[in-house]
């Protein structure tokens, strides 16, 4: 910050300094400023700016739940962009509250205050020594390096009465929490087909077309042909089959589904291929609608490094199943910043930012906009970089939007996530749904996260071998989608259990060659966040689970603190008091498709969250079709209606030393509510208003 262009002396401010009444300590640092520092001069004019608390930051569930929940009589009356804008400025209370106390000391008079647009902030410019006065302590410059001055303190007081209604101070204490784990994250796709970076070994796939050793299972018999192989060849009409999705007639434009990418594009010869081979009902050729945000471009070529297969994964699912309905592809971040080049390790704002122009400069959680060395910034300088402003509200967001990636949730600050999470839970109120694929190395997150080859956490003694939660996944707001499997002999009308799969063995048995730990293991991921507490509509769900006596289930847990600092706490491998994911599940296994025109087989929870896009989307489509909105926020209502779900009952989601989760009758940490039952499921939303 060139804070330094400020610097003027005003004439000395001689009013009697008043004391602030019972002053609190509102924020402090965790690691004391740097060594090298020094008292600004008093006289010095800084830019003081006040963060108001956004108070409906603590009504916005039970606003969510107005819309959401089955059994509210303002079911599906979603909120417009503008009114949950408005909900989410602070209160007329909480700006007074603050313009007296400032006035109040004699320090700040009424034509100093320049009240931000958003309604957040309230900014003053004042001498250094009044800010000190005012807020009980002592500025210091810090110069990095290159020369750049920053302001800081070490902590900061302000009344008891205004302590509630801010929610941070700049120049203050650090805003973003430093990162916990010193290793940045490579954001990668949870695609059984590749991972994120062109670094990482390409996953898997195995020759086409059969199982190994498979023959025709005896329950198969008397099924049609396309039909048979279902347990070791899934297709669109597999999947229409096992969920009884119907084949859908509408395209009403406003339910065009949405699908988040980045970095990975997709190859329109790929998929193409596939529509030729596995979905006819779809003529060839057809194509997704690609917003470009902040520089993304698709499709590539089917030899681009690029196309690592989980675009072609998502566009194959969703098109096929939800056709003559379009798909919107959102493909995010220019190629420096989503290739990890930069090292940026941030997550999603720059697509939120472009879906919610309101998100941009949103203040929450002590955080406003986007944080800078977390998220990409633009225009970018890097050859190739986007050279354009960054884009806020550019876009209109889909009704529903999946997106197959994630990251271990500790590699983000937890004021980071909660923030974002709250937008969801804004998307939520106005009417969108927002899947997530819930990981695919059981609890774990991506290997190598953490410093861990499986993708573990470590703590004290224990080396690896506590359960590392993924995010998105753990924002309750989202609905985090796991993925299930039949095995060889099943068939559609077998119940699915849990997917895993050794894909060492299977490449083994196939011939597709070597497939080196830790990737050869793939299990649905599943647990409990260590950021975020259960939302009240799925807290009775986790109580029933953690009562049952499961094989597996006596490992030690600790519950978290506050600031989420006492991970493995007394030997605990997960968070008992933590939000449970995932919330449902969709097949997940043995899908036959091309990538670089290349026939493969491929696994993942990526394969899970598209199809589950898709049956919300077609419900969507069947409510429009009789004149009503969206579902929106779907979890509340499942919960309250699990039978509209297939419960899936068997199998679980190894990692870390353990067995991981088990799966069991009703919601599970493995599965959640189970899949999809789309007869009950239309027959359910349909009978919603
Ligand atoms: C990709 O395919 C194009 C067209 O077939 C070819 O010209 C190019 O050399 C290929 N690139 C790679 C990296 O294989
Ligand atoms: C795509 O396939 C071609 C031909 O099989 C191969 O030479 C090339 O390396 C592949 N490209 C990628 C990115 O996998
Ligand atoms: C977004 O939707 C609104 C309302 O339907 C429409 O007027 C506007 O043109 C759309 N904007 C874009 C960029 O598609
Ligand atoms: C933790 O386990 C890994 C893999 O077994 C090992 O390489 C590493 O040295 C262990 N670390 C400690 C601190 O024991
Ligand atoms: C499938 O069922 C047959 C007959 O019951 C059995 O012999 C075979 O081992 C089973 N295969 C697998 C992969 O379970
Ligand atoms: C996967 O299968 C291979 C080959 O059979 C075996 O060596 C390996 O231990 C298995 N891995 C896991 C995690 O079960
Ligand atoms: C249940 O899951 C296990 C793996 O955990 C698997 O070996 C078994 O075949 C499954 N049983 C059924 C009936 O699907
Ligand atoms: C936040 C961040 O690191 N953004 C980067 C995006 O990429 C360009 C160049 O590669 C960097 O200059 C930005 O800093």
């Amino acid at each position: 910050m060139l804070w330094q262009y400020l610097l003027v002396h005003t004439s000395v401010f001689s009013g009697a300094l008043a004391a602030s009444l019972s002053p609190v300590l509102h924020e402090k640092r965790d690691i004391p400023l740097p060594e090298i520092k020094q008292r600004i001069d008093g006289d010095a004019i800084i830019p003081v700016r006040i963060g108001l608390r956004q108070s409906n930051l603590h009504t916005g569930y039970n606003r969510l739940m107005e819309v959401s929940h089955p059994s509210s009589e303002n079911y599906g009356k979603h909120l417009t962009k503008e009114e949950v804008h408005a909900l989410f400025a602070p209160a007329e209370e909480t700006l007074d509250t603050v313009k007296n106390w400032l006035f109040g000391t004699g320090l700040v008079d009424h034509s100093e205050i320049i009240h931000y647009e958003n309604k957040g902030w309230l900014a003053i410019d004042m001498p250094a020594k009044h800010a000190e006065t005012l807020l009980g302590t002592h500025f210091y410059e810090i110069e990095s390096h290159n020369g750049d001055v920053r302001i800081g303190c070490e902590e900061y007081y302000l009344p008891a009465h205004v302590s509630s209604h801010v929610d941070y101070i700049k120049p203050g204490v650090k805003l973003s929490a430093p990162m916990k784990k010193k290793q940045l994250p490579q954001k990668r796709s949870v695609a059984g087909a590749d991972s994120f970076h062109p670094s990482h070994p390409r996953m898997p796939h195995t020759r086409p077309p059969h199982y190994p050793g498979w023959s025709l299972p005896p329950a198969a018999w008397g099924l049609p042909p396309e039909l048979q192989n279902c347990g070791v060849n899934i297709t669109p009409t597999c999947i229409k089959a096992l969920y009884d999705i119907p084949n859908p007639i509408f395209s009403q434009p406003e339910n065009a589904m949405g699908l988040f990418e980045t970095y990975d594009a997709f190859s329109q010869e790929d998929i193409s291929l596939f529509f030729q081979h596995f979905a006819t009902n779809v003529p060839a050729g057809t194509k997704p609608n690609v917003i470009s945000v902040d520089g993304g471009t698709a499709p590539v070529a089917p030899n681009d490094t690029r196309n690592g297969g989980e675009s072609d994964i998502d566009l194959d699912l969703a098109i096929s199943l939800i056709y003559p309905q379009t798909v919107t592809v959102y493909q995010v971040d220019d190629l420096p910043n989503s290739s990890g080049e930069t090292g940026v390790n941030g997550f999603l704002n720059t697509f939120l930012d472009s879906v919610d122009g309101s998100y941009c400069d949103y203040s929450a959680f002590g955080i406003t906009g986007d944080s800078p060395g977390v998220d990409a910034s633009y225009p970018d300088p890097a050859t190739d970089g986007y050279k354009g402003q960054k884009q806020c509200g550019t876009y209109n967001l889909t009704r529903v939007v999946s997106i197959s990636y994630g990251e271990a949730e500790v590699y983000l600050p937890k004021a980071y996530v909660e923030r974002q999470c709250n937008e969801i839970l804004k998307l939520g109120l106005q009417g969108h749904t927002i899947l997530v694929a819930s990981g695919d190395y059981g609890v774990a997150s991506f290997p190598g996260s953490n410093g861990d080859a499986e993708g573990c956490l470590s703590s004290g003694t224990m080396n690896g071998t506590i359960y590392n939660p993924d995010y998105p996944a753990g924002c309750p707001y989202i609905t985090a989608v796991g993925a299930t499997r039949l095995y060889p002999n099943d068939t559609v009308h077998d119940a699915e259990s849990a997917m895993q799969v050794n894909l060492t063995a299977f490449n083994i048995a196939t011939g597709a060659g070597p497939t080196s730990p830790p990737y050869d293991f793939f299990a649905t991921g599943g647990g409990f966040s260590n950021y975020f507490k259960p939302a009240p509509f799925q807290a009775l769900a986790i109580e029933e689970y953690l009562k049952k006596d499961l094989p597996y289930q006596s490992l030690p847990y600790y519950e978290i603190n506050a600031d989420a600092t006492n991970i493995g706490e007394k030997g605990g491998v997960y968070n008992r008091i933590g939000r449970g994911y995932p919330d449902v599940s969709a097949n997940g296994a043995f899908l036959l498709t091309y990538v670089n025109q290349t026939a493969g087989t491929f696994f993942g929870t990526s394969l899970a969250s598209p199809i589950f896009g898709a049956v919300v989307t077609l419900l969507n489509e069947a409510r429009s079709a009789v004149g009503k909105g969206p579902i929106g926020f779907i979890n509340p209502a499942l919960y309250a209606n699990p039978f509209v779900l297939n419960d899936i009952t068997n199998g679980s989601n190894p990692n870390c030393g353990s067995q991981g989760f088990q799966a069991s009758q009703g919601w599970d940490p493995v599965t959640g509510l189970g899949t999809p039952n789309f007869p009950r499921m239309l027959a359910y939303f349909l009978s919603l208003p």
